[in-house]
């Protein structure tokens, strides 16, 4: 190939580089993309061909080197040239008042003009640019010597590998911080539990874990971001000298992110006006923070402060209050809901988090329990964050008491003493008396009188709060003993509407049997179920004596819902207050019920089949219903709880997820086999 020829493929590749990167600010950075996705990913499949095409041309500055490179061995160590000092803590405006006032008698000054940063909870790391190309990045280490992270940060779009070509600086050492934004955080925590992988307690630790990756492909496969917040060595005259200010405006001039929440401010009026602005903002920024940061704005009078062990004098870290703290777990209790769900709540050595006092902090459920290995007499970190309910967020191990005591879920509800069930797929554990127990009392009553259910005309929420708070109504079955006198002591009840009332009550006496079934409230039974229910069934005593195999009989009804059911049914409170409404007149047609084999088990009872692949002597809908025919239920999907899987021609996933759950396989004569052996033996 010719030497001009060459020449233009080179200047191809960094014609495309530029533009590539030039896409990657504005979309990344800036959040403005200028063109579509489609139109970039063209852009780089074309530099990736040529890249290949003429290696001799790929360099480390490439964006293609973002997606990730060969996984290390181990992180060599990398010595700063400046160290990376931390920041002093200030805790209280009394804190922050001892700090100004340190500063300007250093300087002889009044009043001070500051540079008001919030503090990101990240990652603090370190950019060295040569000649404008990104060479090494670290990690802060102990603030002299830190860990070679170039390849993984390297993956994070936001971070610019190659400076713009107008005024880059022959040395530039960028620092900031890496952090992850929140929406990221909780995406990538949802796919995490998808795909069962460890799941981050908060987005630093998603942060921190993703950039310490020997492979730097799982770097690329997080969405990191960083914001700059200094310059560490520098040979540039390009560099401001005047003002922290315009040495951040120069960071932002070149490409790196710089948090749009800086501002410059005078005075402590200045920084304590600027802490509780973004103190108010904090639930609504994208990324986490865990205070603000004040430096002196004049770069001459920082060098004059200096440091003072390890430090900088001249900034300060105004920190918010603590999110996290030690305590002690006096004992596990645990809370019904309105749904009957049983919630394990651990009651805390009393400890001050975050402005307020906490008592108590919930564990979730039995599975997160066991998952943090939270026990009585552990010595645990709780965390608020926002307004969302204080938590258990881990146990410290190496304070656990010998004689520390494992949470068991109470077989019965704490406040009506029903039975406590766990509905196969469910986290939760739940108390069964739903029309008895006074935790759900509110929700079961409401629901009881809803217009799809015995429809209750005026029973609205307001008016059930009040009944159920004063104790007028404990049950659905008092719903039918009220009198006029009760009614009209609650609040704005005149005469005239408490008779409405009584009479809506008295008109829902006259139901029907699917309306009833449904108004129990019976977990997984909506309205179509109940009608299923009372179609098959025909009437309410069968319902209350059928066994799970039977009920799984009637079309759409598994073992989920069946099981539901059972559970309602077995619970005696709730019997009672069936036989309460039934007394107080509350009434149905009834009839003989479709369910013709409600009294005799037929021979695949109990069973679940599965068809896949195209069957030869019949179509999947004839199979479907001998087999149905038989008793057994017929699903789509493969499950430990499928017994049978029945194989025909090209057979889908199916079939491989019966292989790797050790379900038994029949092809279609093993099926016809099965069918009339079981047929003749009926
Ligand atoms: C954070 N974490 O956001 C500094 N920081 O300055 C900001 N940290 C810092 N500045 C000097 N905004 C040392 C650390």
């Amino acid at each position: 190939m010719m030497c001009a020829e060459i020449d233009s493929i080179k200047q191809q590749i960094q014609n495309l580089r530029a533009e590539i990167e030039r896409h990657n600010y504005q979309y990344y950075t800036l959040d403005a993309p200028l063109i579509p996705d489609a139109e970039y990913d063209k852009l780089f499949v074309s530099l990736q061909h040529l890249e290949r095409a003429y290696p001799q041309f790929l360099t480390e500055d490439s964006p293609t080197q973002r997606v990730g490179a060969t996984p290390l061995k181990e992180f060599t160590q990398i010595k700063h040239a400046i160290a990376m000092l931390s920041l002093n803590n200030a805790f209280s405006d009394s804190d922050v008042e001892a700090f100004d006032r340190r500063v300007k008698e250093a300087l002889l000054k009044d009043s001070i003009e500051y540079v008001a940063e919030p503090k990101f909870d990240g990652i603090a790391v370190s950019l060295r640019y040569e000649n404008g190309i990104l060479r090494t990045g670290a990690t802060r280490g102990d603030g002299e010597v830190g860990e070679d992270i170039t390849l993984n940060l390297k993956t994070i779009r936001t971070i610019p590998i190659v400076l713009p070509q107008k005024n880059y600086p022959p040395l530039l050492e960028v620092r900031g911080e890496v952090l992850m934004l929140k929406a990221d955080f909780l995406a990538l925590n949802e796919r995490q539990a998808r795909k069962g992988e460890k799941i981050f307690a908060n987005p630093r630790n998603a942060a921190a874990g993703s950039l310490r990756q020997l492979d730097s492909k799982i770097t690329a496969s997080r969405q990191l971001t960083f914001f700059a917040y200094g310059v560490g060595e520098c040979v540039d005259t390009a560099l401001p000298t005047s003002t922290q200010h315009s040495v951040l405006n120069y960071l932002l001039s070149l490409g790196f992110p710089v948090a749009q929440e800086v501002k410059v401010v005078a005075g402590m009026k200045g920084l304590l006006s600027y802490y509780q602005s973004i103190g108010q903002q904090r639930e609504n920024l994208p990324y986490d923070i865990d205070g603000v940061v004040y430096k002196v704005n004049a770069l001459r009078d920082q060098e004059q402060l200096g440091f003072v062990s390890r430090a900088p004098r001249f900034a300060i870290a105004h920190k918010f209050p603590a999110q996290e703290a030690l305590t002690q777990v006096l004992d596990i209790s645990v809370q019904v809901g309105r749904t009957g769900a049983l919630t394990p709540v651990a009651r805390l050595q009393p400890v001050f988090v975050g402005g307020v006092t906490l008592t108590n902090a919930t564990l979730h459920n039995l599975d997160e329990i066991i998952r943090k290995d939270v026990r009585v007499g552990d010595t645990v970190v709780v965390r608020r964050a926002g307004d969302v309910i204080p938590e258990v967020a881990s146990v410290i191990m190496e304070k656990r008491p010998q004689n520390a005591l494992i949470f068991q879920m109470p077989p019965h509800c704490p406040i009506c003493h029903s039975h406590v069930v766990r509905l196969i797929d469910e986290a939760v554990f739940r108390c069964t008396g739903g029309l008895f127990c006074l935790a759900q009392r509110k929700q079961a009553i409401l629901h009881f009188s809803s217009r799809r259910a015995m429809n209750i005309e005026g029973l609205g929420e307001k008016l059930v709060d009040q009944m159920v708070d004063q104790a007028i109504v404990r049950t659905p079955a008092d719903l039918y003993r009220l009198g006029l006198a009760a009614l009209v002591n609650l609040e704005r009840m005149a005469q005239k509407s408490a008779g409405n009332i009584l009479q809506a009550i008295e008109k829902s006496k006259q139901t029907t049997l699917a309306r009833f079934i449904y108004a129990l409230g019976i977990r997984n039974v909506g309205e179509t179920t109940a009608k299923d229910l009372a179609k098959y069934l025909g009437n309410l005593d069968r319902l209350i004596a059928i066994d799970e195999i039977h009920l799984q009989q009637i079309p759409d009804i598994g073992p989920v819902v069946a099981q539901s059911i059972i559970n309602f049914f077995a619970e005696s409170h709730n019997r009672e207050v069936i036989e309460q409404l039934r007394a107080s007149g509350v009434h149905w047609a009834e009839h003989e019920g479709k369910l013709l084999h409600a009294d005799s088990i037929l021979p695949l009872s109990g069973k679940t089949f599965v068809l896949t692949g195209t069957l030869a002597t019949m179509s999947r809908e004839q199979a479907k219903e001998k087999i149905e025919t038989l008793g057994a239920k017929v699903s789509n999907s493969v499950s430990k709880k499928t017994d049978y899987v029945i194989v025909g021609s090209d057979p889908g996933s199916k079939h491989d997820k019966a292989v790797s759950l050790g379900v038994a396989i029949l092809n279609e004569d093993e099926l016809m086999i099965l069918l009339n052996k079981v047929q003749s033996v009926s």
